[in-house]
């Protein structure tokens, strides 16, 4: 079958924050989305991914399901969603949607049944005694073991109705579902089918390799996520997977990309060898926690060489990776990797070209890219004042935690300020007017604008030629012309502490297995510094000369003395025949 999921470039659609249209009340919807679908197509984009419009009380926005087989009414109805499917396809764009199937919500029938310990829904959930249970030495309850969650706190609710504990590893409205009940993975793949059967063209399995608890054993003492190893990509987790695969997926023209959780590189080739038939690829977090302690919490310094090396790893390791710089989950990358010190209210002088230069990095990587909604214009962090702006419930989660070990509140706050989810949730600045044209002025977004939405707006963008938006499409033209920058093999070239360079090159016989000729190759540089870097002279022959693409828009790169040098926050590429 053609795979159709390698030539196109994917966007990611967070719909509470992309555009609000109908009802007009802050939150973005369905109607907003079908709104901008010409913006998008305009953009060169072949996939969107959206993330979840299902049924949901909203305790991590949507990602709290409690009914996938029908639409939030705050993002509109089944036939909104149905025209989305349409409009979408009209424009050659499919969708793919976010399958939250680790847990549920709290307020799912399934779950609410389920507390009843005698009904045929009890063991969809995973229920457990406390510890101590029956010793009547009247000590207080325990919880059934010691593991911590990812939302920093306890992973074992009691149910005083049910005279039980149930597990879940996000927050306490979302309980994980058990995946040893047969039962389970039959619903599952019911919401499958109806959704490929709607126009679904595949799935974005949210923490696809923690779905099934093999023991509930306690867990060895760790920082973060305790009683991990318990969980984390086991052998049960990929039959799962593999039954997915062979007994739904198979039947559709689809694919499916798993947002995989703490995963290392000899898991992910598990989950994503073809051959294997598990997932088509994954998103890893690596390449986002070089500069990063616990997970993504606390900063540390940036190293490029790092960085370098963990692409290398990925792209070297996988024969396809889901490439991506952003998502609802993570800080923006232009004030996480790029440069966006602020004077006032206007970015910085390398703000835009450091934009470019991170667009350059993610669109020259083997893989599908994922571009998130606003990256494509280089929006920011957010600009929040204090704590109660943020509606994130894993930075409220956070915020507790550090209280209770008596972290001072400046310090939170700069922790929080470097992590929290909501950098990346603010609302999408489409224009100068009121609100960012996000939703209409006078209406309350639901979560804060960035008030640099005046200087950084998609409006402005397009009509700017050398605008980041406008680069972005240039960079994607680009690489849906080129079978290298598609499908040649990565290899790094060079790397110190704030430069990485490195080249894509066609073999004659490509992955794909046709055969090939003479056909180009690509060498990137970029800077991730404000002062000007030398090349070393071994690679400066493949840089010198003319350039294919700048973020500092020039076109030549001379070389003094037989050395290239590459500006503050430079990314080039540059095309040559062949080396031999
Ligand atoms: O994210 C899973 C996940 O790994 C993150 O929650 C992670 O714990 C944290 O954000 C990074 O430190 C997925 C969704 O993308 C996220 O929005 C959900 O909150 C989460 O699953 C639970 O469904
Ligand atoms: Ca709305």
């Amino acid at each position: 079958m053609n795979q159709w999921w390698k030539e196109r470039i994917a966007y990611q659609i967070y719909p509470r924050s992309f555009q609000d249209k109908n009802p007009k009340d802050g939150i973005g919807d369905i109607e907003g989305i079908i709104s901008r679908l010409d913006d998008i197509k305009d953009l060169g984009i072949g996939i969107i991914w959206l993330s979840p419009v299902y049924k949901s009380p909203g305790a991590d926005n949507g990602y709290d399901i409690s009914d996938y087989l029908s639409i939030d009414p705050i993002f509109g109805t089944m036939q909104d969603m149905e025209n989305l499917f349409r409009e979408a396809e009209k424009r050659d764009i499919k969708i793919i949607m976010d399958l939250v199937i680790n847990h549920t919500s709290d307020e799912h029938e399934w779950f609410k049944k389920s507390r009843d310990p005698k009904s045929p829904y009890r063991d969809y959930y995973i229920w457990q005694p406390p510890k101590n249970a029956g010793k009547a030495n009247g000590s207080s309850r325990q919880p059934p073991n010691n593991w911590t969650g990812f939302f920093m706190g306890d992973v074992w609710e009691w149910d005083e109705m049910s005279g039980e504990y149930y597990l879940h590893l996000f927050d306490k409205k979302q309980p994980d579902l058990n995946y040893k009940n047969p039962k389970v993975v039959d619903e599952i793949k019911n919401i499958m089918r109806f959704w490929l059967d709607k126009g679904a063209a595949g799935f974005r399995c949210d923490v696809i390799n923690i779905i099934y608890k093999t023991s509930l054993e306690d867990g060895k003492k760790s920082p973060a996520v305790c009683g991990i190893e318990h969980y984390k990509s086991q052998e049960g987790n990929h039959e799962i997977l593999r039954k997915l695969r062979k007994e739904v997926l198979s039947e559709y023209d689809c694919f499916t990309v798993g947002e995989t959780v703490m995963v290392d590189i000899d898991e992910a080739k598990l989950l994503c060898d073809e051959s294997r038939k598990e997932l088509d690829m994954l998103f890893y977090f690596e390449h986002l926690e070089i500069d990063r302690r616990i997970a993504r919490f606390i900063p540390k310094k940036f190293n490029a060489k790092k960085l370098l090396e963990v692409l290398t790893k990925w792209q070297q390791g996988l024969e396809w990776n889901a490439l991506y710089l952003e998502n609802h989950d993570q800080v923006r990358i232009v004030s996480h990797f790029g440069s966006e010190k602020k004077t006032g209210t206007s970015p910085s002088k390398h703000w835009q070209s450091s934009a470019k230069m991170l667009a350059i990095m993610e669109l020259t990587l083997r893989g599908t890219p994922f571009i998130f909604q606003g990256q494509e214009i280089g929006m920011t962090n957010f600009d929040f004042k204090s704590i109660k702006e943020v509606n994130d419930v894993e930075s409220h989660g956070l915020n507790r935690l550090m209280k209770k070990i008596f972290i001072p509140s400046f310090l939170r706050w700069k922790w929080i300020k470097a992590s929290s989810r909501d950098n990346s949730r603010t609302p999408m600045q489409w224009d100068s007017s009121e609100n960012a044209g996000f939703t209409s002025p006078g209406i309350k977004p639901w979560l804060g604008v960035n008030s640099n939405y005046t200087h950084i707006n998609y409006a402005q963008q397009k009509s700017d030629s050398t605008s980041i938006l406008n680069f972005y499409k240039k960079l994607i033209a680009l690489r849906q012309k080129s079978e290298c920058l598609k499908y040649g093999e990565f290899l790094p070239l060079h790397a110190d502490k704030k430069m990485i360079c490195y080249q894509r090159k066609l073999n004659t016989c490509t992955d794909r297995g046709d055969t090939k000729s003479g056909a180009e190759t690509y060498f990137i540089g970029l800077n991730f510094s404000s002062n000007k870097i030398k090349l070393p002279k071994e690679i400066t022959k493949y840089f010198g000369g003319e350039i294919l693409l700048s973020s500092t828009g020039r076109k030549i790169l001379s070389t003094k003395k037989s050395r290239a040098e590459i500006l503050p926050w430079e990314g080039v590429i540059v095309c040559r025949q062949p080396i031999q």
